[in-house]
């Protein structure tokens, strides 16, 4: 009996910064209503999937930072998204700013839920690869201030066993890290989640700036193939407040294989029913990690931040 979970990845088009929280959950809706209607059980929205891009500028005023973050989930805003959810049956991902307040110390993290068919959140991710700078860097056409206004996620890459399989999250810059997949990899992940929102230009690099689409689908595609798992890759695409954004939504399948891509960069679902059995055959030959792993020889991954240079022997 083949463990079928059809996904919705639900690409967003630009979200202005004059649109409001209620518009913003008015065009996911619509999104989850399309996607019941196409037999999915799952849909994933993009990263920070309620408000423009905030972090391409620079803010001094912690309440005007702090009003891009949610602070409660499901909060009066966001809970029609759940109800409907729920109506549909639909689980749901979606991408956040979480301001949270902990021993009496408020928190701010660039964050994902996933959310079950009956609308209770069943597994929460923190951002841990966070890009770009904190400080004001005003020579930048835009910035890209994540540095600043998030801390580093602090609840590792968990894996949940959900929807009959075994699902992971990580957020747009983790894609791009072979370690985020390889660490849910070790827990026998099933379908990776994800949300981003990519610049086409990267302003300390231009240079990079044509190559943008082709390393978004070979970083996801890679860690797909490399752990044997479903990757479901989903943007927020289009001119954002004037900063061009990649689409390239796509659903991945554990071969590497890209089996449904969005083709515009406006609000855009695209749908696959997704075997999860499907990664059984690599996990069994060329990536049975059990048999053809060499941990002993990868002590630097976790000892060393940075690149170095030094002696052979010193490297074992
Ligand atoms: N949102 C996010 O993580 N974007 C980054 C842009 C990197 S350029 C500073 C990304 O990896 O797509």
């Amino acid at each position: 009996m083949p463990r079928i979970l059809t996904v919705g990845a639900a690409q967003l088009g630009p979200i202005a910064l004059t649109e409001t929280r209620a518009q913003v959950v008015e065009r996911l809706i619509a999104h989850l209503r399309e996607a019941a209607g196409r037999g999915c059980d799952l849909v994933v929205f993009p990263e920070l999937a309620l408000t423009t891009f905030f972090p391409r500028w620079f803010m001094d005023d912690q309440a005007k930072v702090d009003s891009f973050f949610e602070h409660e989930m499901p909060g009066p805003d966001t809970q029609p998204l759940f109800a409907e959810a729920k109506r549909l049956r639909l689980a749901f991902y979606l991408g956040y700013a979480e301001l949270t307040v902990e021993k009496g110390q408020t928190r701010r993290f660039n964050t994902s839920v996933l959310v079950d068919k009956q609308g209770a959140i069943l597994g929460k991710y923190r951002k841990i690869h966070l890009p770009g700078h904190a400080e004001n860097e005003p020579w930048r056409a835009f910035q890209h201030l994540e540095k600043r206004y998030f801390e580093t996620g602090d609840l590792g890459f968990p894996v949940f066993d959900a929807l009959g399989g075994r699902i992971g999250m990580c957020i747009c810059n983790d894609r791009r890290w072979p370690e985020t997949y390889r660490v849910m990899g070790l827990q026998d992940v099933e379908m990776v989640l994800l949300g981003y929102n990519t610049p086409v230009h990267n302003p300390p690099a231009p240079e990079h700036d044509r190559l943008g689409w082709f390393h978004n689908q070979l970083v996801m595609q890679a860690g797909a193939y490399q752990n044997a798992t479903w990757v479901v890759g989903v943007a927020k695409a289009g001119n954002e407040e004037g900063v061009p954004m990649i689409g390239g939504t796509q659903i991945i399948a554990p071969t590497g294989e890209s089996v449904a891509v969005a083709v515009t960069e406006e609000d855009e679902l695209i749908t696959a029913a997704c075997d999860l059995d499907l990664g059984k055959s690599y996990k069994q030959s060329v990536f049975d990690f059990a048999r053809h792993r060499e941990p002993a020889h990868y002590r630097l991954i976790i000892e060393s931040k940075g690149a170095r240079r030094q002696s052979p022997d010193a490297a074992k």
